[in-house]
């Protein structure tokens, strides 16, 4: 280790203010520290360089008074924040310098900075994608969240088979985080309600948790605006330790309420198969909303009185049907603690929310049980019940005898038990509602929500995704960064990402496709890299890398992808190469745990990697890599050495997507239906650079309608059948096989085997183009100059100019 006397003599600032903080924050010196020490140094230095910034957005705000959006979302995939907080606050290479000159390896500390997993997959992404874009356009906006303990599981293969293990993310504490005790707030749960005259009631809980907030920072790129996120924290309030039970030595039932309000936000997304999990759940959801709801009136309070300007200055936007529960929550302050009549409070409530809808599939819209609210939330089913009456009321005199169309509408789904239909909720309560790709919101108003479409259609957006060209190219791809900013002239393009189109020429450049081939190379050396050490695999560097990264589901198809892997090997093993060309299959992703369907796809998966990848006959032509634990800082690394993107989903099912928004932003062509935002990209890159393959969503839908014999493909496919044999009872064999195989032969939901053929051949000419590597280049270019609309910043114009009528409020540079 470098002398100390060796850095006072050349102390540079941040030397200087890591020396600092590692003795102030950690009470260590240079020469002591931990590597630890070291990294909790450096981020709160780091942190430091971004706090001036924030200062003055928050005054800045102050002055104007603006109107907020508030984004609330039960996930936030923020990926790591040291690499992304050098880059932002203009310290990566001063950073570097000091660390090295205090004789420290800056890849040792920055290993140790943690991913807070506070999500499950693109829906939490997106939030973070949005944050990021809302503070680079100057937008005042805060996030609203819940800090869990444990993140989404850590995902290791046992024998090929996903095991799941607690990410315990903060254990040696969260250096970008700010604890704000003082803002904490009493949130309560059960207990009864008692009628208090006109339309009010008195709801007394029958427990209190309390709620603390902690703030992340979430810097703007290129200038001033330094936004916050807010995680709340459930505890227990200090009468819940019951005192009398200790000092009778019963301990267990002393702390037993305390541990009962901690586990509120103890894990993400609980499994919810179980009555008490769902409970859990819904709990999460109303402490995330109630905390968040009060904290957006207390910043309202600041510098406004009354309500009469509230849906002026606040705008929340809700991500999915979790955070709905805001809705009645809203109408309860309004009108039980505020005292406002119900007609002011829900003009209030209905001028104030606006919804995005991130799905199609059924079983995936939340509904509620009745009974479960009741006993959780008895106040909040009360006005339930009354704000579906009143709606009812409207839709009778729109619909005079259309009994039909109530059933469709209601908020309570009759039937048995009854349910509360939570994204009925959200429409209804909702100025406005989104989808998140065009074919998305269209599907949306044609299907799931058409009863509401068609009587509110003025109320229907479509804001297509995006995702932050900052964290997906700036970090992500240092490489490609560069050689794009050499030839737009500065970095200015990261927040302009239309600019992209300037490449355009530079694809008829050899000297720039060559350097771009270089760039790319690298990428997959660094990902062959990690193949190795974490998946025991080598890629070759050469190859051509394909890519499929998102959760496991059956609509997703990985099921599809493996049967061409299989397809392949058949041909490579017995000498037929048509279609045949280097390639290294990479898989990442995570299943719900208790999706077994998608588990056993996973498995199979592992099971033919093993196989291909063992066989010395095919292994020249073949690798298959299935990577673990699949987060955004493995995205990062797959991301940039992707050439080949596949987003093979079952047309109409997948909502958006935005791996496919990623990789074609990295360079990679894509293969893929029509589905989500697939359509959107094709129809900017072009046909020509866009492998299309398989069935649209109306003839899936149409497919689906009538009978569907899954076997005859089995019978007339010979590739096929060799393929679905060899999982059976041949080399691919593995536990569930023949129930993975048996749902596919008499059911297959996902209509896996009518796209097969299609799919294959589409994959043939995958391989065939990328034997002309000019060309391929080319279209890889070509695919990044045309996709700069795929920006978030483009999607918060969207929201901002059609949604949210929000004006940027710019605190002015350092
Ligand atoms: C998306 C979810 C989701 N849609 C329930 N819905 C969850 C629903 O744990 N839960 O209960 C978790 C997640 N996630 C995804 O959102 C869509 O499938 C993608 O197509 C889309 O790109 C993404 C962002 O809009």
């Amino acid at each position: 280790m470098t002398q100390v006397s060796h850095v006072r003599a050349t102390p540079t600032e941040i030397e200087f203010e890591l020396l600092g903080n590692l003795a102030r924050a950690r009470g260590t010196t240079v020469e002591s520290a931990s590597a630890q020490d070291l990294y909790q140094a450096l981020a709160l230095t780091v942190r430091d360089h971004l706090i001036d910034r924030y200062i003055r957005t928050t005054k800045a705000h102050y002055e104007a008074n603006p109107r907020f959006v508030y984004y609330l979302s039960a996930e936030y995939m923020l990926g790591r924040q040291l690499g992304q907080n050098l880059l932002y606050s203009g310290t990566a290479d001063v950073a570097r310098s000091a660390l090295e000159a205090l004789g420290v390896d800056p890849a040792e500390v920055a290993a140790l900075d943690v991913e807070p997993g506070l999500g499950n997959g693109g829906l939490g992404r997106l939030a973070a994608c949005l944050l990021d874009a809302l503070a680079t356009s100057d937008i005042p906006a805060v996030g609203y969240g819940i800090r869990y303990d444990f993140g989404i599981f850590k995902q290791e293969f046992r024998g090929g088979a996903q095991a799941e293990r607690p990410d315990d993310w903060a254990y040696y504490g969260n250096p970008w985080e700010f604890r704000a005790p003082d803002d904490q707030q009493h949130i309560g749960f059960y207990g009864s309600t008692e009628p208090a005259g006109g339309n009010r009631a008195v709801w007394t809980p029958g427990e209190t948790v309390l709620g603390e907030p902690s703030h992340m920072l979430v810097p703007g790129y290129g200038t001033g605006t330094v936004n916050i996120i807010r995680l709340w924290r459930a505890r227990s309030a200090p009468e819940s330790f019951d005192l009398s039970q200790f000092g009778a030595g019963r301990y267990g039932e002393a702390v037993e309420a305390m541990v009962r309000s901690g586990t509120i936000s103890a894990v993400l997304y609980p499994d919810d198969s179980t009555e008490l999990g769902r409970e859990l759940r819904l709990k999460q959801q109303y402490f995330l909303v109630a905390c968040s709801l009060r904290d957006i009136i207390r910043r309202y309070r600041l510098r406004n009185d009354g309500w009469d300007a509230f849906a002026d200055k606040v705008v929340i936007q809700l991500n999915d049907t979790h955070p709905v529960i805001a809705i009645p929550e809203l109408m309860r302050i309004l009108v039980d603690e505020e005292g406002l009549a119900w007609e002011q409070a829900w003009s209030i409530t209905r001028r104030v929310f606006a919804y995005t809808c991130h799905t199609l599939l059924p079983e995936a819209l939340e509904t509620w049980p009745v009974g479960l609210l009741r006993r959780l939330l008895p106040r909040h089913l009360e006005i339930i019940y009354l704000i579906n009456h009143v709606f009812l009321q409207e839709v009778a005199a729109l619909y005079p005898g259309d009994a039909d169309r109530l059933r469709r509408l209601s908020i309570i789904e009759e039937g048995g038990e009854q349910r509360v239909r939570m994204a009925h909720l959200a429409v209804v309560g909702s100025f406005a509602v989104n989808g998140v790709a065009a074919l998305h919101s269209r599907l949306l108003t044609e299907t799931t929500l058409r009863a509401f479409a068609e009587m509110m259609p003025r109320q229907f957006h479509n804001v297509t995704n995006g995702i932050s060209p900052r964290r997906f190219l700036l970090v992500a791809n240092p490489g490609l960064t560069r050689l794009i900013s050499a030839r737009l002239g500065g970095t200015d393009w990261l927040r302009d990402l239309d600019r992209l189109a300037e490449l355009e020429a530079a694809a008829g450049d050899p000297d720039f496709r060559a350097r771009w081939r270089a760039v790319k190379r690298r990428n997959r050396q660094d990902l062959a890299a990690h193949a190795l050490s974490e998946a025991g695999v080598s890629l070759d560097p050469d190859a051509l890398c394909d890519v499929m990264i998102k959760r496991f589901h059956e609509y997703k198809r990985q099921l599809l992808r493996v049967l061409h892997v299989i397809v392949l090997y058949h041909r490579i093993k017995r000498g037929d190469l048509t279609g045949v060309v280097r390639r290294s299959v990479v898989f990442g992703g995570k299943a719900a745990p208790g999706y077994h369907a998608a588990k056993r796809v996973m498995l199979l998966a592992n099971t033919v990697a093993e196989v291909v990848n063992a066989d010395p006959d095919v292994a020249p032509y073949l690798k298959v890599a299935f990577l673990p634990d699949y987060n955004v800082t493995r995205a990062e690394l797959i991301i940039p050495a992707a050439d080949l993107s596949e987003q093979i989903s079952l047309a109409g099912k997948e909502a958006s997507g935005t791996s496919n928004m990623k990789l074609a932003l990295n360079g990679a062509l894509t293969i893929g239906t029509l589905d989500g935002a697939n359509v959107e990209i094709r129809d900017r890159v072009g046909a020509d650079n866009f492998f299309l393959f398989g069935m649209d969503a109306t003839e899936a839908a149409a497919l689906r309608a009538g009978p569907y014999n899954p076997r005859t493909y089995y019978e007339l496919d010979e590739e096929l059948r060799a393929a679905i044999d060899a999982v059976v009872g041949g080399p691919f064999a593995c536990e569930g096989a023949d129930l993975l195989v048996g749902e596919l032969l008499t059911r297959d939901e996902y209509l896996t085997l009518a796209d097969f053929r299609a799919y294959v051949d589409c994959q043939d000419r995958v391989a065939e183009a990328w034997r002309d590597q000019e060309e391929w280049t080319r279209r890889s270019i070509r695919n990044v100059a045309r996709s700069g609309f795929f920006s978030s910043d483009r999607t918060v114009q969207d929201y901002c100019r059609d949604i949210w009528r929000v004006e940027p409020v710019p605190p002015g540079r350092d």
